[in-house]
């Protein structure tokens, strides 16, 4: 037996604005591959696309243009190559395309028919919404007559009006019993993995590599998220190490909790901006997060109470409003054991700026500073709309046009209520732990406390 060719040629094949280009984007993960648009007939020509393993490429993706005249093709097929000469499938179709009309009134046919005719398999992509028509039986017939396994794809399964049980039912009768669900929009978490594994059961020469493809997508489903987790931790550490010091007057106390505040803001923007990249989307998918990100946000400030009551968060009686919402004035006491007296020594002696941070912060509270810190309160809030947003991300097709929503549901209840984890209470008292900081310092105590969380944010 012949060694199976190691890259697999698929090509992606149906009648015109069933989602064909949107599919590759979804499988790319490319939301920039090719057009994609409402009316029909928008691409024109082949265009290709790779998927990757291990740097090397597996599978080559072809989008086709749309299919739209069958049954008049299946009738010049029918004289072409007329039923008494006995021809099979792929002879009737190279016959067709060594045919004039091949290049005149065909000619989109027969680009979709040349190609797959040249891949190893086809993902026939149906537009659930649509009755089964005769236009679609002549060509799911054009397009089995070239040789090769069909995948009817199942598209836009989540809309309303779809006609599952009627497409089910045709396309066994047609033979195709094989079939899968996969939403280009919103895929199940699994959409990929269930594609290439039914994919597998049609084409025993490439099952194994199938399985590699399979196996990767759901490892790098895994890396993104706990990168993810990841990249929230390191928020949650640096804004709850954060904090300001302060004059104890009322102004300068408000001023500060100001400059903490959009700080926190631009902070939770780059974790936003991060997660965004990290699944392949850009900033345009997320309007509803302004960038640079300034004042109201998900409909409420961050710091707003009634942004966290919205959320189901406990703000306690302790949580100033107004001007000092979501800023706690720190009774913080850690370090003064380290010596005031050395440090007011070196302070005294000129060496104020090579002082050591903690050193700084003792000396300020000595001289009245008071530090300006973030409540607990928006802590959860900062959890639960990163959570909220990598939910959203894990579900979003590369294909989806329309801005990201976060759904506020009940989940998180632990972020909502419980106590904060221990990695975020210890980060209260290391203010170096905040990359925020000029302090800031890597450490290994720093690098357990976000694994810590990032675990405890995998519970949720
Ligand atoms: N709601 C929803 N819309 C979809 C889905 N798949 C595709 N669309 C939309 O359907 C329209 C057509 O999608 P395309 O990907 O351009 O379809 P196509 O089959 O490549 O179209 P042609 O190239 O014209 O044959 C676009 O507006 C898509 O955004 C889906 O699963 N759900
Ligand atoms: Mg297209």
């Amino acid at each position: 037996m012949p060694h199976p060719d190691p890259v697999l040629r698929l090509a992606v094949v149906g009648h015109t604005n069933t989602g064909k280009t949107s599919l590759l984007r979804t499988l790319t993960r490319d939301a920039g591959f090719g057009q994609v648009d409402d009316n029909p007939g928008t691409t024109r020509h082949v265009e290709g696309a790779r998927l990757l393993v291990d740097g090397a490429v597996a599978v080559e993706l072809y989008d086709t243009p749309g299919m739209e005249d069958s049954i008049a093709l299946l009738d010049y097929l029918d004289l072409l190559a007329p039923p008494s000469e006995r021809l099979d499938g792929p002879e009737r179709v190279r016959r067709f395309l060594q045919s004039p009309e091949s290049r005149r009134r065909f000619e989109q046919e027969a680009r979709v028919l040349q190609k797959l005719l040249d891949c190893d398999a086809g993902l026939y992509v149906i537009d659930v919404r649509d009755p089964v028509l005769g236009k679609h039986k002549d060509e799911l017939a054009i397009l089995a007559s070239c040789g090769h396994p069909l995948l009817p794809i199942l598209n836009f399964t989540h809309s309303r009006g779809e006609r599952l049980a009627a497409w089910r039912e045709a396309l066994a009768r047609l033979g195709l019993h094989a079939m899968v669900e996969f939403d280009t929009i919103a895929p199940a978490l699994d959409g990929e993995a269930q594609l290439y594994d039914k994919l597998a059961v049609l084409m025993d020469h490439h099952s194994a590599l199938l399985q590699t493809l399979k196996q990767d997508v759901l490892r790098q489903r895994d890396l993104r998220h706990a990168d993810a987790l990841r990249l929230i931790a390191e928020l949650l550490i640096d804004v709850a190490a954060w904090r300001l010091a302060s004059l104890p007057e009322q102004d300068a106390l408000e001023a500060t909790t100001k400059t903490l505040r959009r700080q926190v803001r631009e902070r939770e923007n780059a974790c936003v901006r991060a997660l965004l990249k990290r699944y392949n989307f850009s900033v345009r998918d997320f309007p509803a997060h302004p960038l640079p990100l300034e004042g109201e946000r998900w409909g409420m400030d961050l710091f707003h109470p009634q942004a966290l009551k919205d959320v189901g968060i406990h703000v306690g009686k302790g949580m100033a409003a107004g001007a000092m919402a979501g800023a706690t004035l720190d009774a913080f006491t850690a370090g003064l054991s380290l010596g005031t007296a050395t440090l007011l020594g070196a302070a005294a002696g000129g060496l104020w700026q090579g002082a050591d941070k903690l050193g700084k912060r003792v000396l300020g509270r000595l001289q009245g500073y008071q530090e300006v810190s973030v409540d607990d309160a928006v802590l959860r809030l900062l959890a639960v709309r990163q959570l909220a947003l990598v939910h959203a991300l894990e579900r979003r097709g590369h294909a989806a046009q329309t801005p990201i929503a976060l759904a506020s549901d009940d989940s998180l209840q632990a972020w909502r209520r419980e106590r904060l984890p221990d990695a975020l209470r210890e980060a209260r008292s290391q203010p170096h732990w905040s990359s925020l900081a000029d302090s800031y310092q890597t450490s290994a105590r720093r690098h357990d406390a976000v694994q810590m969380l990032a675990r405890k944010l995998a519970q949720d």
